[in-house]
């Protein structure tokens, strides 16, 4: 069982990925554990005070380093007794290393993860020595780490065994086979005057197979070209690519 532990001072946001839909049935099936933490619970003063204003002046307010770092070594602490030989700490920072395919794959492996969110300015630089890892989810502005934890979360949980069946299997995820993924259509034939595409109803699977496929590269190389320079395309591919140029150009 992977264990989670994540540091914030709004655990019931949590609530919300530890319910919902595969990863919240992952949770009931014991397939990972989620505990959350507040740094509040840690702190000195009967104000429970968890920030404070920066050294040199500025605006806004810093995590202050000993609540902060008194949780995370309560949660390492309680992942020890859980039997995880190494926990991972983990902190979502706009500072961190940008979260892909291959860093969820990575961390999909380990026995369990600390994961600290912060919130206001950022968090005081000499909790550095409790941290292993500094990840970011994207180049936009969140008001704070929870959600970014939160996508963690659900990323990797849906790579462990037994959370998807077969038909939605993590194997065929977009992204895992570099391409994005094709279009999908349902009943009916024909909705607001639009006809789902003739092959799809054909029966036939050799032309369907390459029908999606064809699609999945010509999406791909119309909205993320940058994923196919990472890619090698077999002489196939290209020439289903070729094909999807061709009926672009309406030929
Ligand atoms: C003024 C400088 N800002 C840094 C870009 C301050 C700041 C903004 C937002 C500091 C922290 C935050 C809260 N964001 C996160 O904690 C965060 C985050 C994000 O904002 N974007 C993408 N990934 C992540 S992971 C954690």
């Amino acid at each position: 069982m992977l264990q989670f532990d994540v540091v914030t001072i709004f655990p019931a946001m949590f609530d919300a990925v530890a319910e919902a839909g595969v990863i919240g049935r992952a949770r009931d099936k014991g397939i990972y554990q989620l505990i959350a933490w507040n740094p509040r619970d840690f702190a000195q003063n009967a104000y429970r005070t968890v920030d404070d204003r920066p050294y040199g002046g500025g605006p806004g307010m810093v995590m202050m380093a000993e609540p902060l770092s008194r949780a995370v070594v309560a949660a390492k602490q309680r992942q020890q007794s859980a039997g995880v030989r190494k926990s991972r700490v983990i902190h979502l920072t706009p500072q961190g290393r940008l979260l892909n395919h291959q860093v969820v794959m990575e961390l999909a492996v380990q026995q369990g993860l600390v994961l600290v969110a912060g919130r206001y300015e950022g968090v005081d630089e000499r909790v550095t020595r409790e941290i292993d890892d500094e990840i970011s989810i994207g180049d936009y502005v969140l008001s704070g780490g929870e959600l970014a934890a939160m996508v963690l979360i659900d990323c990797i949980v849906r790579q462990l065994p037994g959370v998807l069946g077969d038909a939605d299997s993590a194997v065929q995820d977009s992204f895992v086979n570099g391409l994005l993924d094709c279009p999908h259509y349902t009943r009916p034939e024909t909705y607001d005057g639009q006809k789902v595409p003739q092959v799809l109803l054909s029966g036939n699977h050799a032309d369907i197979g390459r029908w999606r496929l064809k699609q999945a590269l010509g999406r791909t190389w119309q909205r993320r070209p940058d994923l196919l320079e990472k890619r090698v395309l077999s002489a196939d591919e290209r020439k289903l690519l070729e094909e999807f140029k061709q009926e672009l150009s309406g030929v």
